[in-house]
């Protein structure tokens, strides 16, 4: 069989406000050559999102949302016809536009709570669906997050929304699921999911994990600067690899592709 993992999924926010590159894609042709520059880098997906979830970020209308996104596949479909183009959103509307434009995954941070529609349609279209934990909702998620214990809820939420999910006739086959690093989480509900990710590894999905440049990393680091914590996400990367995550979402990907490949050929020495 092929080996192809891990996967590296580039992150392209066309959002005037996403927390650490908010501004920067929001013209189509720059979104489009920033996403060619990541496929160049070796992500084998981009993540495209028109709406900022981070802590405190408001929603955006559907058809801001559409305004954003549909332009930008268009292009980087012009330029790589063979990309793989996953569309971050909650929206059935949005997603039904972007499959329609071309994009091939859907990630939905409700984990299909946020629209009734999502669930058919993801069935229909028979696309791999990434499943995301969230506690709250991103206006006021990281006002005090709670939990009993943080490492069971999530992986029951997860087992959940995925036999939701199949119920509704998506593919086993196409689902990913993802412990939603800090979103509803403070810095030791992140550190315990990260440590302990074998409790979601055991639901037999693939795992995505996006702690790219995220506060925590910058509470632990000291990194103020949300672009400059790159050291600090290749650490999650790697520990997070080799306890079983196969997916890396990242706005870096150079340095956690380089990472993974090498952390890769350790894991797989043979032992003499
Ligand atoms: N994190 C963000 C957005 N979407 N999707 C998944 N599946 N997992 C994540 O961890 C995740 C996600 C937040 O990060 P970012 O896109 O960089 O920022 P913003 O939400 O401010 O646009």
């Amino acid at each position: 069989m092929e080996d192809t993992g891990p996967i590296i999924i580039g992150i392209l926010n066309v959002t005037p406000d996403s927390f650490s590159d908010g501004g920067d894609f929001l013209d189509p042709e720059a979104a489009a050559r920033h996403a060619v520059a990541m496929l160049d880098e070796g992500a084998g997906i981009v993540d495209l999102g028109g709406e900022s979830t981070r802590p405190g970020s408001d929603p955006v209308s559907q058809e801001e949302e559409l305004r954003r996104v549909i332009p930008v596949i268009e292009r980087i479909l012009a330029v790589r016809p063979e990309a793989a183009i996953s569309i971050d959103t909650y929206r059935a509307g949005t997603a039904t536009a972007a499959l329609e434009a071309g994009a091939r995954l859907i990630n939905d941070v409700t984990a299909l709570r946020g629209d009734p529609r999502m669930a058919s349609l993801v069935a229909e279209a028979k696309c791999p669906l990434i499943l995301m934990h969230m506690q709250g909702e991103p206006k006021t998620m990281q006002k005090e997050p709670h939990y009993e214990n943080v490492v069971r809820e999530v992986r029951h939420f997860l087992a959940h929304r995925a036999e939701y999910a199949i119920a509704a006739g998506v593919g086993p086959e196409n689902i990913i699921v993802d412990p939603g690093i800090g979103f509803g989480k403070n810095l030791e509900h992140n550190l315990a999911l990260l440590r302990d990710l074998d409790a979601v590894v055991d639901l037999g999905f693939p795992i995505l994990i996006g702690a790219s440049r995220k506060r925590f990393i910058g509470e632990i680091s000291g990194v103020r600067e949300a672009r400059e914590r790159v050291f600090g996400t290749v650490a999650t990367t790697v520990l997070a690899y080799e306890r079983g995550a196969s997916y890396f979402r990242v706005h870096d990907v150079r340095a956690n592709r380089e990472a993974l490949a090498v952390a890769k050929a350790v894991l797989r020495a043979s032992r003499r």
